[in-house]
């Protein structure tokens, strides 16, 4: 029995050499051969019972070592291929650090966008909630509800875009019907602008699209007054031109609000003496406002003997081609990346 340990030992360790067990496979498979439950050494070792009192101690210390060194001897090769595997994977997955990085392209704001989020921000920080809605609309809710009832010449198909030929769904021609969902929804007091897109059977030119966009907002609370209005928008044009910008409001007609006004800003580049910018006028008109009118108050459910409430109207495009001096309302819409770059 001695031989045969010695026999296993010899080609055990032989065969743990790199040449025969040059994988993790391999390896296991003569972990099995040898040290298995049906291995070399346990059939070795399933003989003992049939040694003599003296030679067990013996051959048992001996199987032991034998064991012993195979494990070892195992332990190692199994050390030294996880070794070279991990080489093997850190250099296939080697980054070249000094191989030049691709360009990225980064793109930025829209300038109308800069607009509208300077508007939000200067609405949000006054209290208001920003509303999102629908540009597929119902006339009932662009058009009724707003005191533009059937005759109304916004109404008409060369103005609007009808989806249906009894003029019922439509794309909206401003934010309002947004609005109007807000007072039948929202709990008074209400604070609100209304950002989006809004269609227009207008043809393309350098003050024209049939797609713009608008910001409108409202108040309504018990004892809104048209004070309220011009307080609230003189703050508003106070903080996107200057402490001190003046404003005129002039009088004005919209079928939803009544009183209707327009407001002017007193021309940034002259003051108001009249130059090109302003066409000589020294005012350049920025939005329409009024008091919501006691009949679009009552179609929504709102008492107007108990509320009252202000809205306005503003054309983003218009905004942001006076704050950043765009001549041709195009360039909007073109999104050449030489135009928009340039803020
Ligand atoms: C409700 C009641 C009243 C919104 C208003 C204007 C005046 C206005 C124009 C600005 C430039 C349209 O984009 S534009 O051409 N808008 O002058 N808009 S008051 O009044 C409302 C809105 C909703 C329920």
């Amino acid at each position: 029995m001695k031989e045969k340990l010695e026999q296993i030992r010899r080609e055990a360790l032989e065969a743990f050499d790199p040449a025969s067990a040059a994988t993790v496979q391999d390896l296991e498979a003569l972990r099995v051969k040898y040290l298995g439950k049906k291995g070399e050494l346990t059939n070795v070792l399933k003989m003992m019972g049939k040694l003599s009192a003296e030679e067990r101690p013996v051959i048992g210390q001996m199987a032991n070592e034998v064991r012993e060194a195979l494990t070892a001897a195992l332990e190692e090769r199994r050390k030294a291929l996880a070794a070279a595997a991990l080489d093997h994977r850190l250099a296939a997955e080697a980054v070249d650090v000094t191989i030049p990085g691709k360009q990225h392209h980064l793109g930025h704001r829209h300038p109308m966008y800069i607009a509208l989020d300077e508007l939000k921000d200067i609405f949000v920080g006054m209290g208001f909630t920003v509303l999102d809605g629908p540009e597929v609309e119902l006339a009932e809710y662009n058009f009724d509800k707003l005191n533009a009832g059937e005759g109304h010449p916004s109404r008409d198909w060369s103005d609007t875009f009808y989806f249906d030929t009894d003029s019922r769904v439509m794309l909206r021609s401003q934010t309002s019907p947004m609005q109007v969902r807000a007072m039948e929804t929202m709990e008074l007091p209400i604070r609100i602008i209304a950002p989006g897109r809004v269609y227009r059977k207008d043809e393309v030119d350098a003050t024209h699209s049939p797609m713009f966009h608008q910001v409108e907002g409202m108040v309504i609370d018990k004892g809104v007054t048209m004070a309220d209005l011009k307080g609230t928008l003189n703050t508003v044009v106070e903080q996107l031109y200057g402490k001190g910008t003046k404003t005129r409001f002039r009088p004005h007609h919209f079928p939803f609000t009544e009183p209707s006004c327009e407001m002017d800003v007193q021309c940034h580049k002259c003051g108001g003496v009249g130059c090109a910018t302003c066409k000589g006028e020294g005012w350049i008109e920025m939005l329409g406002a009024g008091m919501i009118h006691p009949k679009v108050l009552k179609m929504a459910g709102i008492d107007p003997e108990v509320y009252s409430g202000w809205a306005f109207g503003i054309g983003l495009e218009r905004t942001a081609m006076r704050r950043f001096k765009i001549a041709d309302l195009r360039l909007i819409f073109e999104n050449d990346e030489r135009f928009l770059e340039q803020f």
